[in-house]
């Protein structure tokens, strides 16, 4: 008997319309794109490449597909900092604000498109006077200032290649991503504000660089001004180098598919994999997404992406695609309680944010917090909201929509990767009827669908999120590794890109992701989704976050066992534990009730939000740890373990 594909249990009947207010002047108003894109996808990507960049050399071929090889706007030469700063002040705009940045102890920085120009320029020649060329990978290990966007567009503007590391990530993470990618120069700063305090970055560049022989040069930013150790002949500080350097650097061109950047994903297997991106497709993509999806009127709003750069979300949609529109955009520096939980919706109401765009899990975080710290601030100025990184349980969008969006703004969930560079399945603000938790469908020019365990589409219900078409912002391979990049994304489904995600599609054909499909469970049989369970728990009212994992179990194959977050307040009882797994079984159906529930401070999550399911399954399993070096908060594990192990001593055993 052939397995079942993933269960769908969960219905949401509520709909909500796009806001008239939003059609007038609306950068799309009129479905018909999608019929226009899907008649011609290569012409409408063509188009969209022509209107939306500025090209030094037009590209004769738009796209030569040998699977699972692209390339897109084949002759085409271009370079990206002249699309993010050079054109706009040519044009007029450089006095238009780039980024209003805001240091977490409240200092603040305006930097035009003037500003930026100078600053990009002085910094690519700055990386050109400690040897970087063409093709040279460039490593940035850096807090959110704005000199790593700067360090990034001065890459690009000399056709180097930047691969971001998050800040915070050990040294042992650097050592892996710099050897990999055999980087000749690391861009740091002395540190960055982190909880009310310098958090200090450069130690661990210096702990890191003995292990890495390619590195000649490092370019140091100061940032905090904490007393930092230079390694002569090696580091250089930024400030330093300014002042000696050129103000002026001709963009270099750069073909179409010529390397952009790299960025590592960690992945479940411990070797990071060096995602690929090249320039003219993923600008392209980049630059038309967020100008649809976020509706950007660039003369008047002031869009606000509160993801780090140091993810995709930050290099697609604070870097790349804003800066190629020409945007207005907020950055902070901090986190979202320095100096009370109200930080983000202060910065909101003091530059009149118009569009937000932020992860399920700080929405969630948000929530727990309370409504009174948004309730304080004029969120007026929003228009529209954003969602990257998992699937929004129904929930958390709803509170979402009520206590931050007034009710009024719609929110775009965004369904992508850092394999696909870009937006692929997600609203138009004008356009699309939203559903609580669905991403809607692909956007103009892609093509999705959810297939069986055959690899044959499912009409409704749950299956496999596959990509059935090449598009412009797709990566283009591993760094160093054609083969796994065959064999991890396209070998599944012959022909598809499996995106390792479960999805389902209900009777209007709207697509609801259902997590990753290493994570679903399968109970007497039954492949339940992560996504489903922790929705239902996060339902109840006392739930403010959820995991849930499958545990090996010898009557069921595996069970489910859940970690829940409480609200603030809430007294974590035997009986509420009974009452929560019971509230799945009434939500969802009796198969998906978990078998136990254990109530956590905290969950385990990577630097950008994602909860690692798979250090909670070790716990659950009584196993070691895996890697744990891309936890943002390495002590979180211990003390759920700790926990687990204490609940297990306890006379009658287990969680309930
Ligand atoms: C942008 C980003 C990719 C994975 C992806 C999904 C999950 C991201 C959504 C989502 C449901 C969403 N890049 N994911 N966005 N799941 N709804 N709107 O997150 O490479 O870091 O992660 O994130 O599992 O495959 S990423």
């Amino acid at each position: 008997m052939n397995e079942p594909t993933i269960e769908d249990y969960f219905h949401e009947d509520r709909v909500f319309p796009p806001p008239a207010s939003l059609q007038a002047g609306a950068v799309v108003s009129d479905e018909s794109v999608y019929d226009v894109a899907a008649a011609d996808p290569e012409a409408f990507w063509a188009d969209a490449a022509r209107t939306t960049l500025s090209w030094s050399t037009d590209f004769h071929t738009t796209l030569e597909w040998d699977l699972p090889f692209a390339k897109w706007f084949i002759g085409g030469e271009l370079n990206v900092a002249y699309n993010c700063v050079d054109r706009h002040v040519e044009a007029g705009n450089g006095d238009r604000v780039a980024f209003h940045w805001e240091g977490e102890p409240g200092d603040t920085r305006t930097i035009t498109y003037t500003d930026l120009l100078d600053d990009v320029s002085r910094f690519a020649n700055a990386l050109r006077h400690l040897g970087v060329g063409r093709g040279d990978r460039v490593a940035i290990y850096m807090p959110m200032i704005p000199e790593l966007p700067v360090a990034m567009l001065a890459c690009a503007r000399i056709g180097a290649v930047h691969t971001v590391i998050f800040g915070g990530f050990s040294p042992d993470s650097i050592v892996d991503r710099v050897n990999d990618s055999e980087v000749s120069c690391v861009v740091t700063a002395d540190g960055g504000f982190r909880r009310g305090a310098p958090a200090a970055l450069k130690p661990a560049v210096d702990a890191a660089l003995p292990s890495c022989p390619s590195v000649k040069s490092v370019l140091v930013v100061r940032r905090t001004g904490e007393t930092v150790e230079m390694t002569a002949g090696r580091d250089h500080w930024w400030h330093e180098l300014r002042e000696q350097v050129d103000a002026e650097c001709p963009p270099e061109p750069m073909g179409s598919e010529d390397l952009l950047f790299l960025l590592y994903t960690s992945g479940t297997t411990a070797k990071p994999k060096g995602i690929m991106h090249t320039t003219g497709g993923y600008l392209t993509q980049a630059a038309l997404t967020h100008a649809w999806v976020f509706d950007l009127r660039p003369e008047t709003d002031v869009y606000w992406c509160a993801a780090d750069a140091g993810w995709i979300t930050g290099h697609s949609y604070i870097v790349y695609g804003p800066l190629a529109n020409g945007a207005t955009q907020v950055m902070y520096e901090g986190t979202p309680d320095t100096p009370d939980k109200d930080r983000l919706w202060r910065i909101v109401e003091r530059y009149g944010v118009t569009q937000l765009y932020t992860a399920p899990t700080a929405i969630r975080m948000f929530m727990k917090w309370g409504d009174e710290f948004p309730a304080r601030c004029d969120l007026s100025s929003l228009r529209i909201l954003g969602s990257v990184g998992e699937p929004i349980n129904p929930e958390a969008w709803m509170w979402y929509r009520t206590h931050i969006g007034g009710d009024r703004c719609p929110i775009m969930d965004t369904w992508w990767q850092t394999e696909t560079g870009a937006h692929m399945i997600t609203p138009l603000p004008a356009i699309t009827a939203l559903k609580p938790g669905s991403a809607t469908r692909p956007f103009p020019g892609i093509t999705a669908e959810v297939v069986d365990d055959h690899g044959d589409p499912v009409t409704e219900g749950g299956g496999y999120l596959t990509l059935t078409g090449p598009w412009p912002s797709m990566l283009r391979g591993i760094w160093g590794d054609p083969e796994r990049y065959r064999e991890t994304y396209w070998s599944t489904y012959p022909g598809r890109y499996f995106a390792g995600d479960g999805a389902k599609v209900d009777a209007d054909g709207y697509l609801w992701l259902l997590g990753r499909v290493d994570d679903v469970m399968n109970v007497s049989g039954h492949r339940v989704s992560t996504t489903e369970v922790e929705s239902a728990l996060v339902d109840h009212p006392a739930v403010a976050e959820a995991a849930v994992v499958g545990a090996t179990d010898p009557v069921t194959g595996q069970a489910i066992v859940g970690y829940v977050i409480l609200r603030a307040g809430v007294d974590g009882s035997a009986e509420l534990v009974e009452e929560v797994r019971q509230h799945v079984a009434t939500k969802i159906g009796p198969t998906a009730r978990p078998k136990a529930v254990m109530v956590v401070p905290d969950l385990p999550k990577t630097r950008s939000g994602k909860i690692m399911r798979r250090l909670l399954r070790d716990v659950a399993e009584g196993r070691d740890l895996g890697d744990t070096t891309t936890l943002a908060d390495a002590t979180v594990v211990e003390e759920i373990r700790r926990r687990a192990a204490a609940d297990a001593d306890a006379p009658g055993g287990g969680a309930n």
